[in-house]
Formats: C-alpha cells, sequence, structure tokens
C-alpha cells in the first residue's frame, strides 16, 4: 500500500501515525497537492490528501476511510470496545476532525486567496468555529484523560494530538496555548513518542 501526501497535512499524519500504530505496512509517498498538483494528480485525479493507493491499485481518498480500511485488512483497530468508551472518542475525533478542518480553512483563505477578496466576516466566522472546537475538546479530554502511551493510544488521542499541532504551526496566534492547559500537555506527550516522532509535520 502507498500513503500519499505530505505530513504537514493533518489527515495525512493521523492517516500515517495511524497506519504505524495498527503495524500495517505502507510506504509514504511525499506529494504535495499544491507543489507537485500534476503528479499527485497521475496518482488520484482528485487530488486529495491523504490518498491510500491498495495492493490492488483501488485508490481510497479521506483519512478516516484510509484508517477504517486499514483496520480491517489487519483486524485490529484504534477505537475502543466499549460502546461508552467508543462514544466518547467519537466525539473527540469529530471535535479534533473540526479543527483541523477549520484550521485549513483559515490557512487557505490566507493562503490562497488575493488579500483584497479576504472576507473578514468569514475569517471571523470560522476563528470562532476553531475555538468553539478546542473549548469542546479541552474540557473532554480533562473530563476523560487520553493514554498519551503508543500501546493504548486510541484514535482520539491521535487525531486529538495530531490536530492541536497543526493549528500551533500553521496558526500560532490564533488558539492560545495557555488557554488550553490539557491538550497542549497532551500534544507534547504524543509528540515526544517515537510514532509521532516517525511522521514529524515539518
Ligand atoms: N476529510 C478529509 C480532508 C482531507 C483534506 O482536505 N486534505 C487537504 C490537505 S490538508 C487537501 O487534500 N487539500 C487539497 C484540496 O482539497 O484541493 C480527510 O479526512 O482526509
Amino acid at each position: 500500500m502507498q500513503l500519499v501526501g505530505m505530513l504537514d497535512s493533518p489527515f495525512v499524519r493521523r492517516a500515517a501515525i495511524s497506519l504505524r500504530l495498527l503495524g500495517v505496512p505502507c510506504v509514504h509517498r511525499s506529494v504535495s497537492v499544491f507543489s507537485t498538483f500534476e503528479q499527485f494528480r497521475e496518482i488520484n485525479p482528485v487530488v486529495k490528501a491523504p490518498t491510500l493507493v491498495c495492493d490492488d491499485g483501488t485508490v481510497l481518498m479521506d483519512s478516516t476511510l484510509i484508517i477504517d480500511h486499514a483496520e480491517a485488512t489487519c483486524g485490529r483497530s484504534l477505537m475502543p470496545r466499549d460502546a461508552t468508551e467508543r462514544l466518547r472518542a467519537t466525539r473527540v475525533i469529530g471535535l479534533a476532525l473540526a479543527a483541523c478542518e477549520k484550521t485549513v480553512q483559515i490557512v487557505y483563505e490566507r493562503n490562497l486567496r488575493p488579500a483584497e477578496k479576504q472576507h473578514q466576516p468569514w475569517l471571523d466566522r470560522v476563528h470562532g468555529q476553531l475555538i468553539a472546537a478546542y473549548s469542546a475538546l479541552e474540557h473532554e479530554v480533562a473530563a476523560h484523560p487520553l493514554s498519551g502511551e503508543e500501546g493504548t493510544m486510541t484514535q482520539a488521542g491521535v487525531s486529538a494530538a495530531v490536530a492541536w499541532a497543526f493549528t500551533q504551526l500553521l496558526l500560532p496566534d490564533a488558539v492560545a496555548p495557555g488557554d488550553f492547559p490539557v491538550l497542549a500537555a497532551y500534544s507534547a506527550q504524543a509528540e515526544s513518542l517515537p510514532v509521532f516522532l516517525a511522521a514529524p509535520q515539518v
């Protein structure tokens, strides 16, 4: 299998880390949806990162679906089995993915649109949603701490840590670590693990 996309994308990174945690072998290809658009298009005409090229040539996209496929192939899962814990993990993952999405929207608005076409009310709206996502995430992780160990880390842990590091890297002024101490500490712990270090976002 080939996982295609840059690790500065939180969606690519969560897939890469998840596949490693699951022990699913894959080759990572650092192809950019921006600087190497044409090369990416030859692999996946939709140009979405991450893309997974399966051994039979099937091309998958969307990190959640790629992780789901990897889990089906290896018979293991990063989701808790217990229904209550699974529901909690699903909520954390949803919040983390929303935070990633909102961060990406702000970055695209700032970097891809000419300055005169940027729409401040839209940026303010998205920033409000970003803060709402991290506020709820902070609350969830404070109430129900996530495992920061490689052997017991769940998808909730992977996604929360990857989201936080991504936003801090791309929008260092948008979300103050001091307002989210639990997430900041959890991210620092996760980023020191070999599985995270093997998938650096820079
Ligand atoms: N929901 C998707 C989001 C993937 C996504 O938006 N990836 C970005 C890179 S961070 C991308 O492919 N951008 C190029 C584009 O949409 O044209 C997932 O979880 O994989």
